[in-house]
């Protein structure tokens, strides 16, 4: 039998129930070096919480999440929360000694990464930082194309993240419309996940120029107890002042030479969650979009002269990277399964020892190209990081 791993989760709403999904799938699907263990859920409202526990199958529940820090039995802890709240979690984490699988964004600032990643490392713990779409197969694939050099050089990054679910001017003020919860609106929770990417595919940004908007000014205060994916509800007519930007946008410059653009927004009607990059090279380019995340299409200077085109690859075969372990080839996989991935490489990497990325170090990274953007945002000029 293999040995068992015991996981305590702190949070139970959307990121809860994902990462749920994901330690019970994974060793399903995967020869796991280890068995997780869903042994205790955290979160502030027992009865909610004990509802979310008994449908996943968590064996217990706690309301104060430190006692589960301090519980000897538990070996990873993972931190499904908003990120205001991951700091004084991880920091905890790290200290008894716990493994940590994080959700992004890592931090409210580079302040607070830097000292959860020393922490981490002074603990002598893993620390994941939950940026997904790394491990789709078609991403994973772009990565292992670029690796090869199948589009040589890189010259452009274009880049673009949206989303609609506030576009209603009465969608109320939940807690990603706030700076004390969000810290920003899509720069830290869109942008995060697209300044990931670029990092992983293309390499260091080492300047932003940047400029965000705000649509909307005031919503109704939201009921943040019936606050769901994406879904809110408001107390009443009573307004508050949303204190994120609605839209961010950057121009970037890489560490080798290649330019890129971002463009985050929840603000794209009609767009629900379409992540979209493209890379064109001096050999190749490629492009993807999250909404048909099977795909990833490539064209290539070295095709036959007169049937040059913009190919698809269906990332669905036992040869592409994660595929092989789910269905026979052409039956897709969706959003679910990145997170999947996710937890077998991090299970991988206790077991073995080794660097599992993107880690804290990298969100930290992160974190300093997001607050870049703000700042030059409210500077009109340049960022150099
Ligand atoms: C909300 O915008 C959100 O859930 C993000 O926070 C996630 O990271 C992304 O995967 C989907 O959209």
């Amino acid at each position: 039998m293999k040995k068992q791993i015991n996981i305590g989760i702190v949070g139970y709403k959307f990121m809860g129930r994902a990462h749920s999904n994901a330690w019970k799938k994974a060793p399903l699907f995967f020869d796991t070096p280890s068995t997780p263990v869903l042994k205790v859920a955290c979160g502030r409202h027992q009865e909610s919480l004990s509802e979310f526990a008994q449908n996943w199958g968590w064996e217990e529940t706690e309301t104060d999440w430190q006692k589960l820090i301090n519980r000897p039995d538990i070996d990873i802890i993972d931190i499904a929360l908003p990120q205001n709240l991951h700091y004084e979690v991880a920091l905890a984490a790290a200290k008894a000694g716990k493994h940590i699988f994080c959700e992004k964004p890592l931090s409210m600032d580079s302040t607070q990464a830097a000292e959860m990643l020393k922490v981490c490392q002074e603990n002598g713990v893993k620390h994941y930082l939950n940026h997904n779409y790394r491990r789709t197969p078609a991403v994973a694939l772009a990565k292992k194309m670029i690796e090869e050099g199948k589009i040589g050089r890189i010259f452009h990054w274009r880049c673009a993240y949206q989303q609609d679910w506030i576009v209603d001017p009465s969608f109320p003020l939940t807690w990603q419309l706030k700076k004390e919860t969000a810290k920003a609106g899509p720069q830290w929770d869109l942008n995060s996940h697209a300044v990931d990417l670029a990092h992983f595919l293309v390499g260091d940004i080492v300047s932003v120029s940047s400029l965000t908007a705000n649509f909307i000014k005031e919503r109704p205060i939201a009921d943040e107890t019936a606050t769901g994916s994406l879904s809110g509800a408001s107390k009443g007519d009573e307004m508050g002042e949303v204190t994120v930007e609605d839209a961010a946008l950057m121009m970037v410059r890489f560490q080798n030479g290649a330019v890129g653009s971002f463009e985050a927004t929840r603000f794209a009607t009609g767009r629900k969650n379409r992540l979209t990059f493209e890379i064109y090279g001096s050999k190749g380019s490629l492009v993807f979009d999250l909404e048909r995340m099977n795909e990833l299409q490539y064209y290539s200077n070295e095709d036959t002269k007169g049937e040059h085109g913009f190919r698809t690859i269906l990332a669905t075969e036992s040869i592409h990277p994660y595929a092989g372990h789910w269905w026979p080839a052409g039956h897709i996989i969706g959003y679910e399964h990145a997170f999947v991935h996710a937890v077998v490489d991090f299970l991988d990497a206790i077991e073995n020892d080794t660097e599992i990325k993107p880690d804290f170090a990298d969100g930290l990274k992160i974190i300093q190209v997001l607050e870049a953007g703000l700042r030059s945002a409210e500077s009109g000029s340049e960022v150099r990081l």
